[in-house]
């Protein structure tokens, strides 16, 4: 017997902007929606730069980029009020940002300083999770303790396409449709983890197909089509805060960049492979689209340019101006009560200055 599943994919705009499926959502004619999206996309992309520039000059550990998968930690984070929880991977800054993370906290964790996880803004967030997928069973926990509460939010989970390979992300989704939480994941599929290409990760035909499984929602959606993005956004967390389950939402898009700063991609893909994605690009298509309906012009845009390169300056500025912290200060949160053997690596760390 054979049993197939088909996930098509949301898409409202093509590369050009143009408008490939209808109706549109209500707010897609609504430049007080559509503009702060945009902006938020272009000041990702701008920290971004600035952020590989300042690893290369030694001023920053290491980074991850972000460059081309703009649209979908903005449009998601959008659609999430101040009381729903985000548990981001390495490269969801636009999410972060839209949250109210700022760029200094950013530059301030991968610059090596704890401080740097400590957000001012969003205080019931999570910081950064490197360790793939393990926080997909935090968001687990953190949509259980929701749903104990009786409250009508949503924990909103980023996952890349490798980490769906992971046992944790099983167990977690799997966790989230038996106990129908209030959690969405989103799996950002970039096509790449790190080297590995996703034909040779999973035999699934799709990353959605894995939510069959796990008996939750799975839908798949332009993840460089950032209204495609936000109306998936939008129902996934509607059902998740209204007791109709989770979802897993795979978005599709492409990691333009190398994998981190200590990476060389151009050692296993093509020039003309990143090339050809250079197309679906998700800041031009949103541009094109706007400017096609008269919500956005070239002076505008002009000056978003010149007050986000302020704004990243400034940032940048905050960032360096910070005086790094105590060598010692590296225990400080690694337990509760730090265990003795570590007192004296502490004392002597302390005594080396
Ligand atoms: C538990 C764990 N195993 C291995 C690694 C090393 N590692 C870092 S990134 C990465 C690939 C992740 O790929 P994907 O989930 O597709 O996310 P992307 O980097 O493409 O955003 C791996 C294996 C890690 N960080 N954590
Ligand atoms: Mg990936």
């Amino acid at each position: 017997m054979t049993v197939s599943f088909k996930f098509d994919s949301l898409q409202y705009l093509d590369t050009d902007g143009a408008v490939v499926f209808e109706p549109l959502p209500e707010w897609a004619n609504d430049a007080a929606i559509l503009i702060p999206l945009y902006r938020t996309m272009v000041e990702t992309r701008a920290f971004d730069a600035k952020a590989v520039a300042l690893q290369r000059t030694g001023q920053l550990g290491t980074y991850a980029s972000s460059l081309g998968q703009e649209a979908i930690g903005v449009a998601t984070a959008s659609v999430m009020t101040a009381d729903d929880v985000l548990l981001p991977t390495y490269r969801e800054y636009g999410a972060q940002f839209w949250r109210g993370t700022t760029m200094a906290e950013i530059l301030l964790y991968w610059g090596g300083d704890e401080r740097g996880s400590d957000y001012a803004g969003p205080r019931g967030d999570f910081p950064i999770s490197v360790p793939i997928a393990t926080h997909a069973c935090h968001a687990v926990g953190v949509a259980y303790a929701m749903k104990l509460r009786q409250q009508p939010h949503a924990a909103v989970c980023f996952v890349g396409d490798g980490a769906t390979s992971k046992g944790d992300f099983y167990e977690a989704i799997n966790a989230a449709g038996v106990w129908r939480l209030p959690v969405v994941f989103v799996v950002t599929n970039n096509q790449w983890a790190i080297s590995v290409p996703v034909s040779k990760q999973t035999a699934a035909e799709t990353l959605a197909h894995k939510s069959v499984a796990a008996g939750i929602a799975g839908r798949r959606v332009d993840g460089n089509d950032c209204l495609a993005m936000k109306q998936a956004a939008t129902e996934a967390i509607d059902n998740a805060r209204n007791g109709r389950g989770p979802t897993l939402l795979e978005a599709l898009t492409y990691r333009m960049s190398d994998h981190t700063t200590a990476d060389d991609a151009s050692r296993y893909r093509s020039a003309e492979e990143v090339d050809a994605h250079r197309l679906q690009d998700p800041i031009d298509r949103l541009r094109r689209y706007m400017e096609s309906r008269g919500l956005w012009a070239d002076a505008e845009e002009q000056e978003l340019h010149d007050a986000t390169a302020q704004r990243v300056e400034q940032q940048v500025k905050v960032y360096l101006d910070t005086p790094a912290p105590a060598p010692q200060t590296m225990f400080d949160h690694l337990y509760a009560t730090l265990p003795r053997a570590f007192d004296a690596q502490r004392q002597a760390v302390i005594e080396e200055k």
